[in-house]
């Protein structure tokens, strides 16, 4: 997977992308990520990005050629072009639709992501017309820029990618990638100061302890995000696990803070 990301402050990506899985998914050319200067694809002498908004009110609008030649440039460059429905064009805006671990899994599946970051008061209306395909918002709460929610995205696609997480590690049992929060996690010591991991962990009992986690997971969604629990598909044993951990609440989530 390719994505090209398209912003007026390239320097902001250079940590995200420069340690940890994303920047071994790049080393390992699994992935390729790309950083593009709006500013460079401006042919005025002062490099102009953005203009007052037609109409008046604060704040300026990005202009629509720097981006459209941008993009353009990207595709035009590509090594074998895509068919047009394995490139797909994202505007990161407070007025896309929401992020998701589901939306992440629908553009994981795309040969070549190209996002854009909107900033100021906004981008003129006729990228979002012409140019873009999809609209994202990484939450409703707003930022200054759309820098952080395409690093948002790009992490959440691009460790779904065959091969990013290693051999090991699957998304799978990801928290949101089974409609539930994922059960807690111990390592040693077994003790520590006057806390216990809890005894099922230690017992050796694989099948207990797969009954234990499926619990704690459920109980640990109903206690901070019971809302996912209506969408989470449960079957009738997990509906009566979840009456159950409702009369009997024990495990981490029971109790402290
Ligand atoms: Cl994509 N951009 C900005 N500026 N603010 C946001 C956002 C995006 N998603 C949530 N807040």
């Amino acid at each position: 997977m390719q994505i090209d990301i398209l912003t007026l402050f390239p320097q902001m990506f250079q940590s995200p992308f420069g340690s940890g899985i994303v920047k071994r998914a790049i080393d390992q050319k699994l992935v390729g990520v790309k950083i593009h200067n709006i500013r460079d694809y401006t042919h005025d002498k002062h490099h102009t990005v953005d203009d007052y908004p037609y109409g008046g009110g604060a704040g300026m609008v990005l202009k629509p050629e720097p981006i459209f030649e941008a993009v353009e440039a990207i595709r035009a460059a590509m090594p074998h072009q895509p068919a047009v429905d394995g490139l797909t064009v994202i505007l990161l805006t407070p007025q896309g639709r929401l992020f998701s671990q589901q939306i992440a899994l629908e553009l994981s599946r795309y040969s070549h992501l190209i996002l854009i970051c909107g900033h100021y008061e906004g981008v003129d209306e006729r990228v979002s017309q012409y140019l873009v395909t999809d609209e994202i918002s990484i939450g409703d709460y707003v930022l200054s820029g759309g820098e952080l929610a395409a690093m948002v995205v790009a992490d959440a696609v691009l460790r779904l990618v065959p091969g990013v997480l290693g051999s090991a590690a699957s998304p799978v049992d990801d928290s949101h990638a089974t409609g539930l929060l994922e059960y807690p996690q111990y390592t040693r010591p077994p003790l520590y100061r006057e806390w216990a991991v809890p005894e099922v962990l230690l017992s050796g009992n694989h099948a207990q302890i797969a009954k234990w986690r499926h619990e704690q997971a459920i109980a640990r969604t109903r206690e901070r995000r019971p809302e996912l629990l209506e969408k989470a598909n449960l079957n009738l044993r997990e509906r009566q696990l979840l009456d159950k951990v409702e009369l009997n609440s024990e495990g981490p989530d029971s109790g402290g803070r």
